[in-house]
């Protein structure tokens, strides 16, 4: 039923876009029938256009040129850092012909370490655009060309300015002709699509955040049309302390992709998942050792589900996660040798002050391992904050260099999708890595003798066998799978 609601609304809503949209081409097309009285050198200049974004760019162009034409300068990606030499460019926020102001979002490309806010130096339009999304932008090479308002605005060609989405905040924010406006990326489309300016909009997100639905909204007061109310929203308010969660709020479970084409396709391997491929590649050249067992977290299971609307008061989401990296930092704290890297020719070893426990998450952008820092300093809450956190950017796909790099160590907990045991591969520098699956009621017998209930885990650890040995790795893992048997037991081992 929920899901049919759904259904209807979502085609309401398209229908709703389309019609504005062919409203809007109307408007365009009518912008460019004067534009036959325009100068031929601004005709040859829009004949770069590209296909059929051409006619919103002679509107534009109109505009633009009769006040006051400029130069056109081309911007060049600069270089990125950190040996990045190219890109991908996951999603234009402008196209071309459109009039863009200093620290506008241009475009959003994606690095093997991570994603950067390209903005613009320049009041003009964007005449050109060097690359469709997805494709890969070289740095030193012309990212979009755009014709400057005035003459006096033009220096030599000129890099782009970046902004690395370290946090989300950082990202979503902007500021327009002194009207601050933060919207999601997504949202950024969605209002260009709909050639809306976001600083018309208000936003009812948290600090005025704009949301989709606003969006929705304002199209809808300027078509005349009453939107029916969207089970989505792009935020959601935390249910109550003891609320069963509201099953209809929950985005659909992400699938498989469905391949349409009737031929086999090759693209070329891009961003992550060729970080991916790079560090595998390199994990391939570590001898791994596994060691597997079993945890009986049924005290955890009911410890966790008597603090957890606790932590909620607290603003925090509190799953197993917390326990287990928590409980491992404290192993580490014991086994310094699993928190070590050795250095290319195994020459030596390097024992890691800081616990920056990674964690194998399921993201927008696929499989990424950001880390939690520091984590023998912090509380099982402050874990838990610190990996709400992450899950937040890493769905939204706005993990940055900082959260992503530095790890000492890992996790993966592959149960929380399902399976059981694992062969989790080491990420390197790192020395080890534990897998942990999906956490089951199973029957066992308790010191009587007697068949009881019992929530248990498999866990399954990998370890670089040039410096770790087999007895080295099941006493850390005696001791973890301890902790969490008696998850009591970690408060005499906290600070
Ligand atoms: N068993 C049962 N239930 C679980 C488990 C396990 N292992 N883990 C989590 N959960 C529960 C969890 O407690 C939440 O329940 P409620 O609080 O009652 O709602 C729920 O599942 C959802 O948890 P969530 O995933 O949101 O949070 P969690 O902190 O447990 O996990 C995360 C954080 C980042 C690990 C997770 O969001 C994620 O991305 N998981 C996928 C990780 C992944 O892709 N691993 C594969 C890496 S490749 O390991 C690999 C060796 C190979 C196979």
């Amino acid at each position: 039923m929920a899901a049919i609601a759904r259904g209807s609304s979502a085609l309401f809503r398209r229908l709703l876009i389309q019609q504005y949209r062919r409203r809007c081409l109307r408007v365009q097309e009518a912008r460019g029938l004067s534009f036959g009285l325009l100068p031929a050198p601004t005709l040859d200049r829009t004949s770069q256009v590209r296909g059929g974004r051409s006619l919103q760019m002679l509107g534009r162009g109109l505009h633009a040129s009769a006040a006051h034409r400029g130069a056109v300068v081309q911007f060049k990606l600069s270089d990125i850092g950190e040996g990045i030499m190219e890109v991908t460019v996951k999603e234009w926020y402008v196209k071309e012909g459109d009039k863009v102001s200093q620290f506008d979002s241009i475009c959003e490309v994606q690095s093997d370490k991570a994603s950067v806010t390209i903005t613009s130096r320049y009041d003009g339009v964007i005449t050109k655009l060097y690359y469709d999304a997805d494709d890969v932008a070289l740095v030193g090479k012309p990212l979009v060309d755009i014709e400057t308002e005035s003459t006096s605005d033009v220096i030599q060609e000129e890099d782009v300015v970046e902004t690395p989405a370290m946090a989300r905040e950082e990202h979503t924010h902007q500021e327009i002709k002194g009207l601050k406006t933060q919207a999601t990326p997504a949202v950024r489309r969605l209002a260009m699509e709909n050639n809306i300016k976001l600083s018309e909009v208000v936003g009812s997100g948290k600090d005025g955040r704009i949301l989709k639905e606003d969006i929705l909204d304002f199209l809808a007061r300027q078509t005349g049309a009453i939107l029916p109310p969207s089970p989505f929203r792009e935020t959601r308010t935390p249910d109550p302390p003891g609320a069963a969660p509201s099953a209809e709020l929950q985005p659909p479970p992400a699938g498989p992709r469905r391949v349409l084409a009737d031929k086999d396709v090759t693209e070329p391997l891009k961003g992550f998942r060729k970080a991916m491929a790079k560090s595998m590649t390199a994990a391939l050249a570590i001898p791994h050792l596994g060691l597997c067992d079993q945890v009986d977290v049924s005290r955890l299971v009911a410890l966790r589900d008597e603090l957890k609307a606790e932590a909620r008061g607290h603003g925090v989401n509190l799953s197993y996660m917390p326990f287990f990296i928590k409980a491992a930092s404290l192993c580490l704290a014991r086994f310094p040798i699993l928190n070590a890297s050795l250095d290319q020719s195994c020459q030596n070893i390097t024992y890691k002050v800081s616990h920056n426990i990674g964690v194998a998450m399921d993201t927008a952008l696929g499989l990424l391992v950001p880390t939690v820092k520091n984590v023998q300093l912090l509380s099982i809450l402050e874990v838990a904050r610190e990996l709400n956190r992450l899950q937040e950017l890493g769905a939204a796909g706005q993990l940055g260099t900082a959260d992503l790099s530095g790890g000492t160590f890992s996790l993966s907990n592959i149960g929380s999708i399902g399976g059981t045991y694992a062969k989790p591969v080491i990420l390197p520098p790192e020395v080890a890595i534990g897998a942990l699956g999906k956490i089951q009621v199973l029957p066992r017998f308790d010191a009587s003798g007697h068949v009881i209930r019992a929530h248990v885990m498999n866990v399954s650890w990998s370890a670089d066998h040039r410096v770790i040995d087999g007895a080295t790795m099941c006493r850390f893992s005696n001791m973890w799978r301890d902790f969490l048997q008696n998850p009591a037991s970690m408060l005499l081992h906290l600070k």
